[in-house]
């Protein structure tokens, strides 16, 4: 627990052209509508919301594409992804702890750069904690959409073949620095680079076998042992499309409420979340707001709010 809480900055990306329909640029309104700001506030933190953010203008990228590949609506998502890493390095750097309220999942491209040049520039390592079903870890090259919400792994590894969104000596994460959570939906070619690159996967399987305590245990061990930042983004459809039906890309089988709640207070009593995304809410297809309010509780969850103290668990 913190001793002066950490002041928050809400960012609203209205991005929907990483995706493959309509939809998720009603996000940012939905969160807020849902009272992201009003539950930070009652739990005690000063909240500055940003607004929404308007992309920077981008020209001439597509040209750098070779036959064969595919990126598309590349030039509104670099031109978001370039407003988002700024936005977010400037929040982080002025000491608040930004919130990126999406939008689609392509904005980590720009919201896991911003986390990695502040890691940089304190000298720390940045890790991330990557909620989903899928492992977004697809290039230009092994794409089977073209989606551009399918890459932001690869893009902040370094591996997604999008060059010249980002200035070419932008800070990196090292894929061993990635946990993915609840993965259940993998490309043949994505599993490979996965694999080869060696990213953290606990797929639907171990979160069964193992339970969410025990893997969220690991993981901040990873942390802890580095003492490193710690994103953590959340996509709509780690949950189960039962519990939040929001989301465009509905995978059965996912993380329950109760696993994401327990995940989010285990992350609270560690203190090492940096920044958080919510993404992938489309609220064109939830149900009757119920997948903006949950992302809302588990927000709740991940900043304190908790249904009784209890002794502090050692990490
Ligand atoms: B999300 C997909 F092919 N892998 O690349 C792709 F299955 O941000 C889905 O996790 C990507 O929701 C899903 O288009 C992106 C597909
Ligand atoms: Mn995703
Ligand atoms: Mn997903
Ligand atoms: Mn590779």
């Amino acid at each position: 627990t913190r001793a002066e809480p950490t002041p928050v900055t809400l960012i609203g990306v209205p991005l929907e052209e990483g995706s493959g329909r309509r939809g998720c640029v009603m996000g940012p309104t939905a969160l807020r509508i849902a009272g992201v700001d009003r539950v930070l506030g009652e739990l005690g933190f000063s909240v500055t919301d940003k607004g929404d953010l308007a992309p920077k203008p981008v020209e001439g990228l597509e040209a750098q594409l070779s036959p064969g590949c595919q990126a598309k609506n590349l030039a509104a998502v670099a031109g978001f992804t370039r407003a988002i890493e700024a936005a977010t390095f400037e929040a982080a750097q002025a000491g608040t702890l930004p919130i990126l309220l999406g939008g689609d999942h392509a904005l980590s491209m720009g919201s896991v750069s911003g986390m990695a040049r502040h890691a940089a520039a304190l000298g720390r390592p940045l890790f991330v904690l990557w909620l989903d079903a899928h492992a977004d870890f697809n290039s230009v090259e092994t794409s089977p959409s073209g989606n551009m919400h399918g890459m932001p792994v690869a893009f902040f590894c370094g591996e997604a073949g999008l060059g010249g969104i980002l200035p070419e000596d932008r800070p990196l994460v090292d894929p061993r620095r990635v946990y993915q959570v609840g993965i259940r939906s993998v490309d043949a070619r994505e599993r490979e680079e996965v694999a080869e690159h060696g990213v953290n996967v606990y797929d639907m399987r171990a979160l069964d076998e193992m339970g969410a305590s025990a893997i969220i245990r690991e993981i901040l061990a990873a942390v802890e042992a580095e003492d490193g930042l710690l994103h953590v983004s959340l996509d709509v459809d780690f949950l189960d499309p039962d519990v939040a039906p929001g989301v465009g890309t509905t995978v059965p089988g996912g993380a329950t409420f109760r696993e994401a709640h327990l995940i989010m207070e285990m992350l609270c009593d560690s203190a090492r979340a940096s920044s958080l995304d919510l993404v992938e809410l489309n609220p064109f297809l939830d149900d009757r707001g119920k997948s903006a309010r949950i992302l809302v509780e588990l927000t709740a969850s991940l900043f304190g709010r908790r249904i009784f103290d209890r002794p502090t668990r050692s990490a």
